[in-house]
Order: structure tokens, then sequence, then C-alpha cells
């Protein structure tokens, strides 16, 4: 249900239950872990999501599942989906949501998990659970206002209604959107990274973080702690020297 293959400096995780819309049953939630604790072991630069067919990136918590589940299940389960999204927020290196289409609920939630979000430009995203009688339960409450504020968050969590992939770029939501196979834009846009040193990304990821929920003269003192590491690493001796000395750095994660 899950696929994690290994190509060079990228993992790339796909969610496999094309006949379900890449659904998530609570399985397949525990095999994503599974699949960021592996790839953490993996010497990669990026890591990328995506669904498997042209349909679906995921439409959200498998809701048949859903149908019957006692509370303390229903818990167990809102806290296990926040558990697995949250590995993202601190995984080694930058992830990747390539939106291949439908991103609703779960599936949104885990692509706002993600650093960095390209969509397809038919690519349709929302948290529909209002519709359901449900809340987001895998983070959306607390991930989308501290990425698009707080008034078009709650534009879309109380009226569970669709974004486009326009919108979707326009607010916010999605960094960019595709202009060919969304999936190939990814490894396009990791590209653009994954030649920098690992600890500058980490410390400028950490501190960019922080800023959505800190005041800022205690996020200006992280900033100037992260900024004084990364400072202090070889990969900035490095890159300050190649820059005087005009050629390209050759950063070695130190
Ligand atoms: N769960 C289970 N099965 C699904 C889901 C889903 N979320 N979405 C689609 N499917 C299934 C359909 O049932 C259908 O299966 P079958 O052929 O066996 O009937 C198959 O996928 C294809 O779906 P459709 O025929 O509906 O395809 P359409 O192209 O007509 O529509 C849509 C696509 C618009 C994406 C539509 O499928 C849809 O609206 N899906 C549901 C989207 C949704 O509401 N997602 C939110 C779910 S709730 C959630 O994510 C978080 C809840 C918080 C949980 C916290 C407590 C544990």
């Amino acid at each position: 249900m899950v696929d994690l293959v290994r190509e060079g400096a990228l993992a790339l995780i796909t969610l496999n239950r094309p006949e379900a819309l890449n659904a998530l049953s609570f399985a397949i939630i525990r095999e994503i872990g599974a699949a960021i604790d592996e790839a953490a072991g993996w010497d990669i630069r990026a890591l990328i999501f995506t669904g498997a067919g042209e349909k679906a990136f995921c439409a959200g918590a498998d809701i048949k599942e859903l149908i019957g589940r006692n509370l303390m299940e229903e818990r167990a389960g809102a806290e296990l989906g926040q558990q697995v999204f949250a590995k993202l927020d601190t995984f080694k290196v930058p992830s990747i949501a390539a939106i291949n289409g439908y991103a609703f609920g779960g599936g949104l939630e885990l692509a706002t998990a993600c650093t960095f979000r390209i969509a397809s430009p038919k690519a349709k995203m929302g948290l529909p659970e209002i519709k359901l009688g449900l809340i987001p339960g895998y983070g959306g409450t607390q991930r989308l206002p501290r990425l698009i504020g707080e008034a078009r968050a709650l534009d879309m969590i109380l009226t569970g209604r669709t974004v486009s992939a326009e919108e979707a770029l326009a607010i916010g939501l999605v960094h960019r959107l595709a202009e060919g196979d969304v999936r190939e834009a990814a490894k396009a846009l990791a590209a653009e990274f994954t030649g920098y040193g690992l600890p500058a990304l980490a410390f400028a990821r950490a501190a960019v973080q922080r800023s959505m929920d800190t005041p800022i003269a205690q996020g200006l003192r992280i900033e100037a702690d992260l900024s004084t590491l990364a400072y202090r690493t070889e990969d900035a001796a490095e890159g300050l020297a190649a820059f005087v000395e005009k050629r390209k750095p050759l950063f070695q994660d130190r």
C-alpha cells in the first residue's frame, strides 16, 4: 500500500491504493511512518510523497474504516496520524508533497506536514471533514492557519470547500504548480536545494518553524543561535571562500 524507493539522493514514498483514491487506512498511516523511519537511515537529500495513479494524491482518512469505531480508538487514530505526520517536522532532510490529484482531509494534512507542496494544475484540495460531521484530526486545524492564515483556514475548514490548484498557489497553500509531470517537477525542485549543506538546511528549517509558535524576541534569539551555529560549520567556511574565489562551493555537511 505504501511504496518506498530510492532514486539517488531522493527517497520517494508513493501512497499506492488507487482503487480507494489512496485513502489513509490506519494500516497505511503506520506504513507511512515505517517508510519515513526507513528513509531516515538512508543517505538522502530529499523525501518526496506522491499518490499512485493520476486521479488522487490522497482522498483523506479511510471513511469506511472510520464507521463504527469507538471514541477511544478514534482518539488513538487521530494521535497516530498526528505522530506520523509530525515525523516530517524534524525529518533530517526537506520533504516535498507532489500533489498529483485530489488532496482531501488527511491527504491535505499529510501534504501540509511536508516542507514543500508542488501541485498539478488539475489538483484539487480541501478539508471536507465538516461535511462528514467531523473536523480535521491529523494536524489540519493547526498547520493550515500557520500556512495560509486564520481567516483563510477557517474559510476552508468551516465550509469544507474545494480549492483549485490556482487558488492554492494564490493563497500560499502550495509553493508551486508543475508545468509538466508533477513528480518530475518535485524532483526538479529537490535539485534546487540538494546541493546545499545539510546543517544549513536543517538550521534554516528549524529557525523558520520556530517563528510559527514563538514570540518574536525569543525567535530572534533562536535565529541568532542557529545562524551562529551555521557560521561555525566547515560548510560556511567553504561557501564564503568559494564566493571570493569565484568557484562553486563543495559542501561536506560539516
Ligand atoms: N475513504 C475511503 N474510500 C474512499 C475515500 C475515502 N476518503 N475517498 C474515495 N474513496 C473510494 C470511494 O468510496 C470509491 O470506492 P468504490 O468504487 O468502492 O465505491 C473510490 O474511492 C472512488 O471514489 P469516487 O467514486 O467517490 O470518485 P469520484 O471521482 O467520484 O470523487 C472524491 C472523488 C471527490 C475525492 C470523492 O471520492 C470524495 O469526496 N472522497 C472523500 C473525501 C473526504 O471527505 N475526505 C476526508 C475524509 S475525513 C479525514 O480525512 C480526516 C478525518 C479525521 C479523522 C480523525 C479521527 C481518527
